[in-house]
């Protein structure tokens, strides 16, 4: 049977945080294997789907939706949940999306701005200043992350919403930085129980990820 969502995802990428949203939803997905390091994601056939390339995608009864911040909130409107406050919800509605939007739109560009620098055909001593700079300030966006939950529980406040399920995929890139990030123990805190739960146990099987940050 065919199933409402199709998500063009790639294994432990930022796509793998829609795919455990579903899963706690309870939502079923048909996973559409768009793999970066096999370049699925420029074959002609995913281009057509998403002009830039970019993993996620999701297909929601024909209609195409990209961009993470986008889809996840798309989802949890259309399945209301304590994951995304509602629309209407005011103070938390805006907490909800202040954190989203930090993993999606500072935390996640700061890496993606650092693996293109570690692919830019550039001379090796600009290169490394360059990876210093960028790794310094994802460390000090952790550091940020750290101190925001040594006074609440999660980053949004002290309810679990999406934006720790993006922060918990985002935190297992580290080992691809040409740099060591270390993350504090409040960060690590919330990783080790986002990453235990069934959902995100079940995408990381399904994705064949192994989880490292939290150690
Ligand atoms: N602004 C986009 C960025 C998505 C993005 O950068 N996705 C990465 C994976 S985490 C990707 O597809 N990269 C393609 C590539 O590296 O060729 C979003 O938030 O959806």
């Amino acid at each position: 049977m065919s199933q409402r969502y199709q998500l063009y995802y790639s294994s432990g990428a930022c796509s793998m945080a829609v795919h455990v949203l579903l899963n706690e939803l309870n939502q079923s997905v048909e996973l559409i294997d768009t793999s970066i390091s096999q370049q699925k994601n420029k074959s002609a056939e995913f281009l057509k789907i998403n002009p830039r390339g970019e993993v996620p995608v999701l297909v929601d009864n024909g209609t195409v939706i990209t961009e993470g911040g986008a889809i996840i909130t798309y989802v949890c409107d259309g399945n209301p949940s304590p994951l995304f406050p509602k629309a209407d919800a005011g103070v938390s509605r805006a907490k909800a999306l202040e954190a989203l939007m930090f993993c999606n739109a500072s935390l996640h560009v700061a890496y993606s701005k650092a693996f293109m620098i570690g692919r830019a055909t550039i001379d090796q001593a600009s290169k490394e200043v360059l990876s210093k700079q960028i790794c310094d300030s994802i460390q000090n966006l952790w550091n940020f992350c750290d101190e925001k939950l040594a006074s609440q529980k999660y980053l949004a406040g002290d309810t679990f919403t999406a934006a720790d399920i993006l922060m918990t995929v985002i935190a297992n890139w580290n080992g691809w930085l040409p740099q060591p990030i270390t993350l504090g123990p409040n960060v690590k805190r919330v990783i080790r129980e986002v990453s235990a739960r069934p959902a995100y146990q079940k995408a990381l099987e399904i994705e064949g990820v192994e989880y490292k940050a939290a150690a």
